[in-house]
């Protein structure tokens, strides 16, 4: 990463807090800051080229008094293109990773209302079109574990189609439908389960991956589960957890942004027990022009 991100970031946040107040008090950052655009380029272009993702180290949000944290987050979000909300009875802007200890028992808790570790999967699989980029920042890591994990899905193309197995694999991998169950929080209805129906290789996004959310879309659908595609998923899985040596790990202090290309890498996290360890997350679509987002209407 360019060293002047953190710089950018830096000057970002003074001209924020300088400006003071409530989320809605806010102007929209280019507005104050005319460099920004350089910033946000410079982001994108980590982005959508490799590594395909970019982290911000050492950010001095964590400075400011925590009422100013999502308000920043959001803004330095619509630099980059249109926020998204997860869905859901209390659909949110800014997801909080960190476990719970207050769920209902017979409440299946997601990868982010628990501890441990986290298989590589990409976000919002189960929305018709996952939003581009997956912006995690960290207010607290574990006191020990708890990393990024971060895999190219050309890395992992490469290694499933290095054989006669893993081409047929692919074929159906890029052809039949699989279906990516909601999660329990973002559903409508908490009891109705719902699923995306989506093949896992496709133009955009490259890569449409969750282990566990296709399981689950199984038992919804049976009539997808078909032999191949059973297969060919057994096939994939197995494939990236034999690619773990070619995962990239990045482990992130408090006050760090990472930045995750959604439409080509897969993202997970190693083992962890620290119960205090806090995430903020947010999902941008950055196929908008930046800078135009409208996230406090709908
Ligand atoms: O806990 C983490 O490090 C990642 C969480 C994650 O992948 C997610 O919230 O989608
Ligand atoms: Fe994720």
């Amino acid at each position: 990463m360019p060293k002047h991100l953190g710089q950018y970031l830096n000057e970002l946040v003074a001209v924020s807090s300088h400006v003071g107040g409530t989320n809605a008090d806010l102007p929209r950052m280019k507005d104050v800051w005319p460099g920004l655009q350089r910033l946000v380029n410079q982001i994108l272009k980590n982005l959508q080229g490799s590594p395909g993702y970019v982290v911000l180290q050492a950010l001095p949000l964590l400075t400011l008094e925590q009422k100013y944290h999502e308000a920043l987050l959001l803004r330095i979000a619509e630099t980059l293109g249109i926020p998204g909300r997860t869905g859901g009875a209390n659909s949110k802007l800014i997801w909080e990773v960190r476990p719970r200890s207050d769920l209902p028992t017979g409440y299946v808790p997601s990868i982010t209302e628990r501890d441990g570790a986290a298989d590589l999967h990409t976000d919002s699989q189960y929305r018709s079109y996952p939003e581009g980029c997956v912006l995690l920042f960290v207010v607290r890591p574990a006191s020990s574990g708890g990393e990024t994990l971060l895999l190219d899905a050309d890395t992992l193309l490469e290694s499933l189609t290095s054989g006669v197995e893993g081409r047929a694999a692919y074929d159906v991998l890029r052809q039949a439908r699989f279906p990516f169950a909601v999660p329990m929080a973002f559903r409508t209805e908490s009891q109705t389960p719902e699923y995306v129906a989506a093949t896992i290789f496709s133009e955009t996004p490259v890569i449409r991956y969750r282990h566990d959310a296709i399981i689950e879309g199984f038992a919804i659908d049976p009539d997808l589960a078909t032999k191949d595609a059973r297969w060919a998923l057994d096939t994939l899985s197995e494939v990236i957890r034999n690619t773990a040596a070619k995962t990239t790990r990045e482990a992130l202090s408090a006050g760090d942004i990472i930045l995750i290309n959604n439409h080509r890498l897969l993202h997970g996290r190693t083992d962890f027990t620290d119960t205090r360890r806090l995430l903020l997350r947010l999902r941008i679509d950055i196929r908008q022009p930046q800078g135009q987002a409208e996230h406090d209407g709908s």
